[in-house]
């Protein structure tokens, strides 16, 4: 790969620093009032999903010149690179084709010159088949009873994905089988979700790309003690399947390999909710709907593959957020999904984002000169209104804000959905435009309260809206993001798709749980040394 040359060294850049100092005292109020059309024009729309950019802090010379910096760093030829296959992920020389679990039978994808599509459909296939098995009551426990309760081990990437897709399409699953998600090494969690279950009808499918993850390995154990207390060692057979890349692991934990989905090591832990790590996506919604995610996501690679920069939903989403955090000095981003079923979608995000762009280092091994990825958090609307949306409003910090919602209601309940939308609509206005002293004085509010009743506006947010919640609609909005982070890494010259912080607390817990255990005396800093002798008295 092409060292690239450190960002302030590009003329694009320099053009780029220039005009924010212009932009930044703009209002939107002023952008809006010089130009009526501004809300049509700043649009876009992709793979069913409507986004409304107008309400940022741009001119149409910002977004020029953020495109001409896209192209100056290569976008067009980095993501021909990762839709090829080749090996972008530099640190360890591999490719990330998560675009590749959602290609269509029979399209061609190489990775090292092996053709990876018709594999990809071949676990699908066997997912399929088995998920219709448990679906139909026809894959029975040891003691003869049909699986009705699914328990799914994992954790980061092989947790994430599939706990928040399994909540944002309950709509479409299947109500008598019920579904859990183990993921924290702290007993409470595997203990809090068994506490109802019978395991003669549980189901538990350990999912680890690796298979020698701590916390999932521990769970997974607790899960065979469970299973084997009550039912015998035998039943271990019928009441776990592994989705993982190590079958020799897999086999040495008990796990027959018949039982076992692949996938490859060209899909990295938070990028994998549409490979086998969905199966208990798959086996909630059924393969059908399972295919449609796959669709809507597919729609949008296609859309980022393809469509001009101008016009491109995740290139735009991802220069938008580059500029809020180089220009502006933005440190986080917002993303408040108005749709109760997407409760898990910015915890989800975070991770996706943050462990992607959380770098300090190029793809050359130069320090970073300016700041990377922002904190990505948010919670549903409206229960964040009601909380932290003062800050927002009011607060001296800027944040920018991406609003997700839809049209129509999965569950419509008299006026309920009007009113969410509502309340939807009116906070990305009253983040725009605000509120100025003159207008609070005009409602005859005392001089004393008005300067804290004024709101200064000129918030960024973007508006994506959707028709409804559908499988496909949360494939778009999840490639949507993907896309829109790797456009931010492309700029930044970061490797997304690395995690050496993630592999980092993998060994040093490692290193103390020994010393928990025994009365040697722990050698570490007088800090630590001080904290972990008072716990092993207490404990
Ligand atoms: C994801 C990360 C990380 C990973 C977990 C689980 O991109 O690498 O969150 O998914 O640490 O790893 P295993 O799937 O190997 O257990």
């Amino acid at each position: 790969m092409k060292i690239q040359p450190p960002l302030r060294d590009l003329p694009e850049w320099n053009a780029l620093e220039t005009h924010a100092a212009v932009v930044r005292p703009l209002h939107l109020r002023e952008l809006f009032a010089r130009d009526p059309r501004r809300g049509e024009r700043f649009a876009a729309e992709a793979a069913g999903v409507y986004l409304d950019y107008s309400k940022n802090r741009v001119t149409e010379e910002t977004l020029r010149l953020l495109v001409a910096l896209a192209e100056a760093r290569g976008l067009r030829a980095r993501i021909e690179a990762m839709f090829r296959g080749e090996a972008v992920n530099t640190t360890e020389q591999r490719a990330a084709l998560h675009v590749a679990l959602r290609a269509e039978r029979g399209e061609k994808i190489a990775v090292d010159g092996a053709e990876v599509v018709g594999e990809v459909h071949a676990v699908l296939d066997r997912m399929a088949a088995f998920a219709r098995r448990v679906r139909a009551g026809e894959w029975t426990g040891s003691t003869g009873r049909p699986v009705r309760r699914v328990l799914n081990i994992g954790i980061g990437g092989s947790d994430l994905g599939p706990a928040m897709a399994y909540r944002a399409l309950r709509h479409y699953a299947r109500r008598d089988l019920q579904f859990r998600f183990v993921s924290n090494v702290d007993g409470t969690d595997f203990t809090e979700a068994v506490r109802d279950l019978d395991p003669a009808e549980t189901l538990c499918i350990v999912c680890s790309k690796t298979f020698t993850t701590l916390e999932t390995m521990r769970n997974a154990r607790s899960a065979r003690a469970w299973v084997a207390g009550a039912l015998g060692e035998d039943a271990v057979a019928r009441h776990f399947v592994a989705v993982s890349t190590n079958a020799a692991e897999v086999k040495r934990f008990g796990i027959d390999e018949a039982n076992m989905f692949g996938f490859w090591e060209w899909v990295g832990g938070r990028y994998s909710m549409e490979s086998a790590i969905g199966l208990s996506t798959m086996i909630a919604i059924g393969p059908e709907r399972f295919h449609e995610l796959l669709g809507g996501s597919r729609a949008m690679d296609r859309h980022f593959r393809s469509a001009p920069f101008e016009r491109n939903l995740p290139v735009l989403l991802g220069l938008l957020a580059v500029w809020y955090n180089n220009f502006f000095g933005a440190a986080t981003q917002a993303v408040l999904p108005y749709d109760q079923y997407l409760e898990r979608f910015p915890a989800y995000l975070q991770q996706l984002a943050m462990e992607s762009n959380g770098k300090g280092v190029t793809h050359g091994g130069a320090r970073v000169e300016i700041d990377t990825c922002p904190v990505y958090w948010g919670e549903p609307g409206t229960n964040g209104q009601h909380s932290f949306f003062q800050l927002l409003h009011q607060g001296t910090r800027m944040v920018p804000c991406d609003f997700i919602g839809f049209c129509r209601s999965l569950n419509p309940l008299g006026d309920q959905h009007d009113l969410l939308m509502a309340n939807f609509f009116a906070q990305t206005e009253a983040l725009a435009f605000g509120k100025t002293l003159e207008e609070v004085r005009a409602e005859g509010v005392p001089e004393r309260l008005a300067p804290h009743k004024v709101f200064e506006g000129n918030r960024p947010s973007n508006t994506l809206l959707l028709d409804r919640l559908t499988p496909a609609a949360l494939g778009a909005l999840v490639a949507l993001y993907e896309h829109s982070i790797f456009t931010q890494g492309v700029l930044w010259d970061i490797n997304p798709f690395d995690q050496w912080g993630v592999e980092l607390g993998k060994v040093l817990a490692g290193r103390i749980a020994p010393e928990l255990e025994g009365t040697a005396r722990p050698e570490h800093d007088s800090s630590t040394n001080a904290l972990i002798r008072r716990y092993r008295e207490r404990k």
